[in-house]
C-alpha cells in the first residue's frame, strides 16, 4: 500500500505496521487538568481529537495493530529522577496532587487516556515513565514479536514525546509517518518546526502526511 506522504510516498503494509498514539491523556488534553494548570491553552491539542478518532476507527476497521502510550510514573516515583521531576513549572511537580489526581502517575484519573480514544481489548497500552515510548517499556520487544516494521504516529506534544519516540523509533529500525494533523503542540510553532525536521534531508527521521491521505490508502 502506498501513501502519499512528504517528503515522498510512504509504502506499508497494514499487516507490519502500527499505529502508535503518543500520550492523549486527560491531564494533557482535557480543560481542568494539568497542562490548563501550568497556563497552556488545552483548545489547541483537543482540536486534534476528532481526526485522531477517524484514523483509530478506519485502522480498527482495517485489522492494524494500536499502541496507546500514556506519560506514567510509579506512585513512589522510583521512575523519575529529578533530573525530570525537577523540570517545568515549579510550583506543581510530577507526583504532586493536581486537579485530576497525583500528576503523572499511574492510575490516577488524569492520567487515563481520555474517552474518545480509549483503548479496547487486544491493543496494546504501554506506561512510559520517559518522553519516548521505547526507553524502559516493553515496545520494541512488543513490536517484534508482531513483525511489524512499520509505525504511524499521532499524539501530543509533536516536539517532546512524539518527537522523541519516532527518533527512537527510527534507531531501532522502523520507518515511522507522523499523521500532520492528528499530533499537536502547546506551542504551535515548535509543532511546525518539529514537523519539517523530521521529514529534512530525506526522511531523515521519517514521513509526514494529512490523514487525509492514510484513510484514502486505507479505502
Ligand atoms: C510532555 C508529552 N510534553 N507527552 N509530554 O511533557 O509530550
Amino acid at each position: 500500500m502506498q501513501l502519499n506522504a512528504n517528503p515522498f510516498p510512504f509504502e506499508f503494509n497494514v499487516a507490519t505496521t502500527a499505529l502508535v498514539i503518543i500520550d492523549m491523556q486527560r491531564d494533557f488534553i482535557e480543560p481542568g487538568g494539568f497542562g490548563e494548570t501550568l497556563g497552556n491553552d488545552v483548545s489547541l491539542l483537543e482540536a486534534i481529537v476528532p481526526a485522531c478518532r477517524a484514523v483509530l476507527a478506519a485502522w480498527r476497521g482495517a485489522g492494524g495493530l494500536v499502541v496507546h502510550t500514556r506519560e506514567a510514573h510509579a506512585a513512589d516515583l522510583s521512575d523519575c529522577p529529578p533530573a525530570k521531576r525537577n523540570r517545568g513549572n515549579p510550583s506543581l511537580r510530577i507526583g504532586d496532587v493536581g486537579p485530576m489526581g497525583r500528576i503523572l502517575i499511574a492510575g490516577e484519573p488524569g492520567n487515563q487516556i481520555i474517552p474518545a480514544l480509549a483503548p479496547v481489548p487486544g491493543e496494546i497500552v504501554i506506561d512510559k515513565p520517559g518522553k519516548g515510548a521505547f526507553y524502559a517499556t516493553p515496545l520494541h520487544n512488543l513490536l517484534q514479536q508482531a513483525g511489524v516494521t512499520h509505525l504511524l504516529f499521532m499524539g501530543v506534544t509533536t516536539e517532546v514525546c512524539v518527537q522523541t519516540s519516532m527518533r527512537e523509533a527510527n534507531d531501532r529500525g522502523y520507518e515511522g509517518l507522523l499523521l500532520e494533523d492528528c499530533t499537536e503542540s502547546y506551542f504551535p510553532h515548535f509543532k511546525a518546526a518539529a514537523v519539517e525536521m523530521m521529514r529534512a534531508q530525506g526522511a531523515i527521521v521519517g514521513w509526514t502526511a494529512p490523514s487525509a491521505a492514510l484513510l484514502q490508502a486505507l479505502r
